[in-house]
């Protein structure tokens, strides 16, 4: 097969190493927050920067980069445009509050490395490489996560319904990162245009690096259903309201946090079940607070829990309404289903990592990933690199350049190895 063809000739060929963790470094100052790790939040200022950032060192490598009405940036190599499907290669430069430096810029970076060492060796391939940097995600500012692979994959119904919690329409930031809103529309690629999509990421948990493993093979990625909860109760004197009397939106929020909680740690009724966001109005010492705002997430690999997972979060919230007297409304702002990587790309990567010497893990992703957008429309294959001590979405984020350097390399072979299609 071709794809044997170009391994012949370049399964000796390895990407830069300290070229990766000078712009892994560069980039990750851009967002640098005062307060720890990097808040450089999808469409915002930071993501605009990250993106001129890449966009500079495309130019500098003799590349070509474009940018969409969504905020996604491409990366080619000039004149190898041949409107054949390609090979999509990337993840995302935005991160959430305080996020660490790594999650996402790493597989975008390294996906840029691999096409620059390509490029360098004039290494020609059957199917065209395309790195990508999806735009926003994680939705931690414009509250739709995987806003970019979703517009590439025309799977986000509404797309200009999108604001943050303010009620900001996603079209303000888009012309503000200098994006055409009115284009939307045109973002989406038309079927068959992607011929497989790879993403190389830290894993974000503890396996690979309590199992001393360097390499992951992700067989599967969460599905994961975000539910906006708000509870509205009565704000009240604190000094002259009966305890009786209350309607405290705060206490019924408490009691929620909690029972989402047990859905997952004591019921088992999926796998994970979160409260990551709450904010209480008016939020003052002497007032019981009358309103309050925040989120459940469930996760699960099985369809079937994440769906029993959001059901029992609703029953608890009905639960706690009727106790409370508060009025609770649950809202589903996200549903994404479970996804399986292609085995054939599995096999490309084990084989990839076995080139390299490099011992390797097939384990399941809990965090999620544009890949499991892009598998709508394409088979898909992820790597990951351990992560120290499993932290993610954290300033304490990190993983050793060994391992960052090792897992850019088996991205290297495996888009060498993909090429057979
Ligand atoms: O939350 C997630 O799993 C992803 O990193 N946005
Ligand atoms: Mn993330
Ligand atoms: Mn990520
Ligand atoms: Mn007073």
């Amino acid at each position: 097969a071709s794809g044997e063809l170009v391994l012949d000739g370049h399964a000796g060929l390895r990407i830069d190493g300290a070229r990766l963790i000078d712009t892994l470094e560069r980039l990750g100052e851009i967002g640098a927050d005062p307060a720890g790790g990097v808040t450089r939040l999808g469409l915002s200022a930071e993501e605009t920067a990250a993106r001129v950032f890449l966009g500079d060192l495309c130019a500098a490598a003799g590349l070509e980069a474009e940018t969409d009405a969504a905020g996604n940036l491409f990366a080619r190599r000039p004149g190898t445009s041949r409107g054949e499907p390609v090979l999509l290669v990337g993840s995302h430069v935005d991160t959430v509050v305080q996020g660490g430096r790594l999650d996402g810029a790493y597989g975008v970076l390294a996906a840029l490395e691999t096409l620059r060492v390509l490029h360098e060796h004039r290494v020609d391939l059957p199917v065209e490489m395309v790195v990508v940097a999806f735009a926003n995600e994680e939705g931690a500012l414009v509250q739709t996560p995987f806003w970019g692979s979703r517009m590439l994959c025309g799977s986000l119904e509404d797309p200009l319904a999108a604001t943050d919690r303010t009620g900001r329409p996603v079209g303000a930031y888009l012309a503000a990162a200098g994006c055409a809103p009115e284009r939307l529309s045109q973002v989406a690629w038309p079927p068959g245009s992607v011929a497989a999509f790879l993403e190389l990421h830290i894993e974000q948990g503890p396996s690979l690096e309590r199992l001393g493993v360097p390499i992951g093979v992700v067989e599967g990625i969460v599905g994961r259903t975000i539910l906006d909860i708000d509870v509205t109760g009565e704000a009240q004197h604190a000094g002259t309201t009966p305890m009786a009397d209350r309607r405290d939106a705060l206490t019924a929020a408490a009691e929620i946090v909690l029972a989402v909680r047990r859905v997952a740690a004591e019921d088992r009724v999926c796998a994970t079940a979160t409260t990551g966001f709450l904010e209480a109005a008016p939020n003052v010492t002497n007032t019981v607070p009358g309103v309050v705002r925040l989120s459940a997430e469930v996760r699960d690999t099985d369809p079937a829990r994440q769906a029993r997972g959001e059901d029992v979060v609703r029953e608890q919230c009905a639960r706690v309404a009727a106790a409370s007297g508060c009025r609770v409304e649950v809202t589903a702002t996200m549903r994404s289903r479970p996804v399986s990587t292609a085995p054939a790309l599995r096999g490309v990567i084990r084989e990839a990592a076995d080139r390299l010497g490099l011992p390797h893990l097939t384990m399941p992703s809990g965090a999620g990933h544009d890949a499991q957008i892009v598998a709508r429309i394409a088979p898909v294959g992820m790597i990951f690199v351990p992560s120290r001590r499993g932290i993610s979405h954290a300033p304490g984020e990190d993983t050793g350049p060994g391992d960052l350097v090792d897992g850019a390399n088996v991205l290297l072979q495996a888009v060498l190895g993909a090429q057979a299609g």
